[in-house]
């Protein structure tokens, strides 16, 4: 199948539907024959950064590190999906340049906080304002929203299907698929 890579760098809140959406779409591209990996807190901060936790200092290596490992599959030809909160402007930033111009595309997952604090899917959430976990995001710890993402994805008013298809859209007229 011919295709170009890039790696698809989802951001957002932890519930906002990241991971979900980049499984959706792996799924969607493996139909289209299209070689494609999902990196996300699962295979990530459990293997390779698993000493890292939540303080800026750690989530700004563990960013760096993600943005190296992805830069390895666009190296290999792959789409790559990242999945992570990565809630700085800066650090986003800082990935983008380890790639050319087409081949990063900063995707933000754009849900209402409090929506993704009703969610509440691993009951973190409750946690954090109950005081058990510190440095939570939008509660202790900040997240800047990206300036200038390449698209916006709007998960309270889409279903997933459709948000991975709006992305594939986007794939194409960029003319990577
Ligand atoms: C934010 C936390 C925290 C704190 C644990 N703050 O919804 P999840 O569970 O599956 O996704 C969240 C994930 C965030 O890890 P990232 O690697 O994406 O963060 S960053 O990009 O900022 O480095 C959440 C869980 O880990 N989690 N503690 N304090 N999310």
């Amino acid at each position: 199948n011919n295709h170009k890579s890039c790696v698809l760098w989802f951001t957002g809140y932890s519930g906002s539907g990241k991971s979900t959406l980049a499984n959706e779409l792996d799924c969607q591209l493996y139909d289209l024959g299209v070689q494609s990996y999902v990196l996300d807190g699962d295979n990530i901060r459990h293997g390779l950064n698993k000493e890292l936790g939540f303080s800026a200092e750690d989530r700004i290596e563990n960013i760096r590190r993600v943005g190296e490992v992805a830069k390895l599959f666009v190296d290999s030809g792959q789409i790559v999906m990242t999945a992570f909160i990565s809630p700085f402007q800066k650090d986003r930033d800082q990935v983008r340049k380890l790639f050319e111009e087409h081949e990063f595309i900063e995707v933000f997952v754009d849900c209402p906080f409090e929506i993704c604090e009703r969610r509440d899917p691993k009951g973190l959430y409750q946690k954090a304002r109950n005081g058990k976990i510190k440095d939570f995001t939008g509660i202790d710890s900040p997240y800047e929203k990206p300036l200038n993402p390449e698209l916006t994805i709007h998960t309270a008013q889409t279903s997933v299907q459709n948000a991975a298809r709006q992305i594939i859209k986007h794939l194409r007229k960029k003319e990577i698929l």
